[in-house]
């Protein structure tokens, strides 16, 4: 590519580095010379591609945004420098309620809403000098996009991932939309904070639990993700060993089915069983509440609290007594009373239980609420078989009170039981998963139209391909909630493609969720074909380093990964894993301010005066609260524009990495922004000392300069940012210190390398300052002289009789006898010794010499 002239400095050679009029001008140099274009043929050199979740467009970027994909820019930046070729792009999550909420409010179509924001904030990040490949830019919104989400929908609905069933759903009543269960928090929409009611809907389903045991194994597989994170996962799909059986009922009522299963993880604690309990939506427990109207009220009054296994967990436990009784399968003589209960959930295991009050604390309660027997059948070590207070023992130790299994530890009495059932034929060893299927449709305009018809007379049929996309309809009223692609007066009415008779398409929508669970497959492999190049992809992923926050630890996480395995499992991927490495980063905070009338204040609308706070305007006392998460709501929020007029990019960028580890919360503080900027004026000093090359040699420094060069590159490998700019401190300093030698030379030229990724605009105006060729982007990253990174010295202490009597500094390794040699030598020993020769002589090597006189 032909390269334009590099701009040259417009003085040549001023004090001080002036972002505002550097920042776009070198962001214009990289555009132009496309410097951050990844390479679609390749080049033999490896390839990495870095990624931060992609943001969704909700108006203005945030400093959560900027710290994000600083990071990521910083990996991105040393990459290429260390010769790889990256692929670091940029794109927009762009379908989501926000924008419905928008419209509804202020009348503006979604689309021009999420256009504007992308906009807005596409030249926010620009303003950053972010080294982002724009040529891939894409927002899940284009009908290019979301026509291949269809196009994959149907190739899952094809290979049977995909399926259709009624299922109880949670019902946002504001939002007038599913919710996943996720979407609940406390019983309450995640959006609306309206109480979330129990519906019944026919739903599209992607079939991730066909997955649940190779998503649970190949966590241990993932050693770049954090270990927290990988926990998360493996909680949510929630992998239990454990025995199915069947309990016999004593007394069948006629008509109804003779037994029911249940599962159990503890059948070690069979012996302690004193009750069976059934979810209300169990079919036995429909079948009673026919001819029992108290029963059917009790099961009426259970489906009022939502559907999400925590909701249904912190609720009180209640139960109702059907009368009916089991017969325990290895005491034939021990009846048990089968219970309807509000904890037991219907689509986990059979919908079926048995409970054992003294090993569960959720059967103790219950077992105390309605007066059950509690029977303690496992002995803590050490001999423990008090009885049973209030806290169910639910440690390890030997089974008691329990026929064959007494003697034996837990899990042998696990296997014990779960081979006699086999055995005997009233059960099974089993394994079970937590997670359940994912449910994608949603009820709301502003997302991926779900591809198929449904015709009266053929079914569900899949809209032909050279039909895709079905794009949305833009002319919808949103003066109403409700689901607007079913209200619209033409779009769903459409011939059946199998029969030619009157058909409607699908007016539900795909999950945002959807739409970023495939996103980077396409960022890494364009295509107008195909959703994406399989070469292409290949070549990049899986994503060298995905960065993002801890709130998508489980859901997007696990989708995306559900997603790849999928596309791997029907032959078009060759990895099954999309993200090798993942970093979960902390959020930025800000302090708080409140007025005595509760009002939220702005931190600059408020002053210090002596040991009060108090608001400018009116002098009035504040109070100031903790350092929080910013959000408008609270007032703490600091808009990256003013900052980036105020201070430049790269002063933003060095405060973002700097003051704290990458993964926990950084408070942003006026400070701190402007020690950031003093470090950029004062990076802007050093390079210019590169240029004098007076003076001899400075093997310190020039030592320094190679362990920094070391320990740098080692802490950005780590993503330990704040640990790489205190190395950059302790550089600067020492080169600060230093009088004029090659050295020193070599010391800032380098430094300036090693701190462009974070600054990239100082650096490149003071590379092109010190007249060096091309772009410090380009530059190659420095690598340290090993020779020069072992501190080869040592001071070793001379003690006699134990007391300390000199120091000497000696090379490192030397061997006893020339230590000793050297002790003896050594004028405070002489003195000390006075003549007299050693009776003994202890020697620790590179420490020190005790000379026993
Ligand atoms: C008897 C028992 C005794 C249990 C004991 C626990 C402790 P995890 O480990 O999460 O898989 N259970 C079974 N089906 C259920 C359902 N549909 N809704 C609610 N709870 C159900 O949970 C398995 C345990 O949860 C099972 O083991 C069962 O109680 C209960 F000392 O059986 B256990
Ligand atoms: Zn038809």
């Amino acid at each position: 590519m032909n390269a334009p002239e590099l701009p040259r400095q417009a003085s040549a050679d001023p004090e001080t580095f002036s972002p505002s009029e550097a920042d776009a001008r070198w962001q214009r140099v990289w555009e132009e010379r496309q410097t951050f274009r990844a390479p679609r043929a390749p080049t033999g050199r490896p390839r990495t591609m870095i990624l931060e979740m992609f943001p969704y467009p909700s108006g203005r970027i945030h400093m959560g945004h900027v710290r994000n994909y600083t990071m990521g820019d910083v990996l991105a930046r040393v990459r290429r420098m260390q010769g790889h070729d990256v692929l670091h792009p940029m794109g927009w999550d762009a379908f989501g309620l926000p924008a419905e909420n928008a419209a509804i409010e202020r009348g503006i179509h979604p689309e021009t809403w999420t256009r504007a924001n992308i906009a807005t904030m596409r030249a926010q990040l620009r303003r950053l000098g972010l080294a982002i490949d724009w040529t891939r830019e894409f927002a899940t919104c284009d009908p290019a996009y979301y026509g291949h989400e269809q196009a994959l929908f149907l190739d899952f609905l094809e290979a049977g991932l995909v399926t259709r069933r009624e299922a109880d759903v949670n019902w946002d009543p504001v939002d007038q939309t599913v919710l996943a269960n996720e979407q609940v928090i406390d019983g309450r929409g995640w959006r609306s904070g309206a109480p979330v009611e129990r519906r019944k809907l026919t739903q599209w389903f992607f079939r991730i639990t066909a997955f649940a045991e190779e998503l649970h194994a190949a966590l241990a597989t993932l050693d770049g993700w954090p270990e927290k994170v990988r926990l998360m996962q493996e909680n949510w799909i929630g992998k239990s060993r454990g025995l199915r059986f069947r309990f016999a009922l004593a007394d069948p009522p006629p008509g109804l089915p003779a037994h029911f299963d249940v599962f159990t993880t503890r059948p070690d604690t069979l012996f302690g069983a004193s009750f069976a309990a059934l979810a209300p939506d169990h079919p036995l427990s429909l079948a009673l509440a026919e001819t029992n109207p108290r029963l059917a009220a009790f099961i009426a009054e259970c489906r009022r609290t939502g559907t999400s296994a925590a909701e249904i967990e912190t609720a009180e436990k209640r139960g109702f007594d059907t009368g009916l009784a089991v017969i325990h399968p290895l005491l034939p003589e021990r009846r048990l009373p089968v219970f309807v209960a509000n904890f037991v959930l219907m689509d986990y295991g059979t919908g079926a239980l048995f409970g054992c009050p003294a090993h569960d604390q959720r059967d103790l309660d219950f077992a105390r609420k309605y007066m059950l027997p509690v029977l303690r059948v496992v002995a803590a070590p050490g001999e423990d078989e008090a009885p049973i207070g209030e806290e169910a023992y639910v440690g390890p130790g030997r089974l008691v009170n329990s026929g064959f299994l007494d003697g034996l530890e837990v899990e042998e009495a696990k296997a014990a039981v779960i081979a006699r059932a086999e055995a005997e034929g009233w059960g099974e060893g089993t394994t079970l998963f937590r997670l359940r299927d994912w449910g994608v449709s949603r009820q709301r305009y502003w997302g991926t139209p779900i591809p198929v018809i449904h015709c009266p007379v053929c079914g569900v049929v899949p809209v032909p391909r050279d039909q895709l996309p079905v794009t949305l309809p833009p002319d919808v009223a949103f003066d109403r909630p409700g689901k607007l692609l079913d209200l619209h007066p033409t779009w769903k009415h459409v011939p059946c493609p199998a029969c030619g008779g009157p058909a409607e398409r699908d007016t539900d929508t795909l999950d945002t969720f959807v739409d970023s669970s495939w996103y980077f497959l396409r960022f890494a492999g364009p295509s107008d074909a195909a959703p994406f190049d399989r070469a292409e992809a290949e070549s990049w992923l899986p994503v060298a380093q995905y960065i993002g926050g801890v709130e998508h630890a489980i859901l997007h996480l696990l989708y995306a990964r559900f997603f790849t395995r999928a596309l791997h499992a029907l032959g078009r991927l060759g990895f099954a894993e999309p993200f090798a490495g993942l970093f979960t980063q902390g959020m930025v905070t800000h302090e708080t301010f409140r007025a005595a009338d509760g009002r939220w204040l702005e931190p600059a609308a408020v002053e210090r005066r002596g040991d009060l706070w108090v608001e400018r305007e009116t002098g009035l006392p504040v109070t100031q609260g903790r350092a929080e998460k910013m959000s408008k709501s609270k007032k703490n929020v600091v808009d990256p524009d003013s900052i980036l007029d105020r201070y430049g990019a790269d002063a933003v960028r060095w405060f973002m990495l700097s003051d704290s580890p990458p993964d926990r919360d950084l408070a942003w503080s006026i400070a701190g922004i402007e020690g950031a900027a003093r470090f950029v004026q004062r990076l802007w000093r050093i390079a210019r000392l590169a240029r004098d090359r007076a003076g001899g040699e400075d093997l310190v420094l020039r030592r320094l300069a190679h362990r920094t060069i070391a320990g740098m590159t080692a802490d950005i490998d780590r993503l330990q940012f704040n640990k790489a700019v205190a190395r950059a401190h302790e550089l600067a300093n020492g080169i600060e210190r230093a009088g004029p030698s090659v050295d020193r030379a070599f010391a800032a030229r380098t430094l300036l390398l090693l701190a462009s990724p974070m600054v990239p605009h100082v650096a490149e105006e003071a590379w092109a300052m010190l007249g060096e060729d091309g772009l410090i982007a380009d530059a190659p990253w420095p690598v340290a002289d090993p020779a020069l990174l072992v501190d080869d010295e040592v001071t070793l202490a001379i003690q006699v009789n134990g007391r300390l009597r000199d120091t000497l500094v000696v090379p490192r390794g030397l061997d006893r006898a020339e230590l000793e040699a050297r002790a003896l030598a050594a004028p405070g020993a002489v003195r000390a010794l006075a003549g007299k020769a050693p009776r003994k002589v202890i020697v620790v090597p590179d420490r020190l010499v005790n000379l026993v006189a």
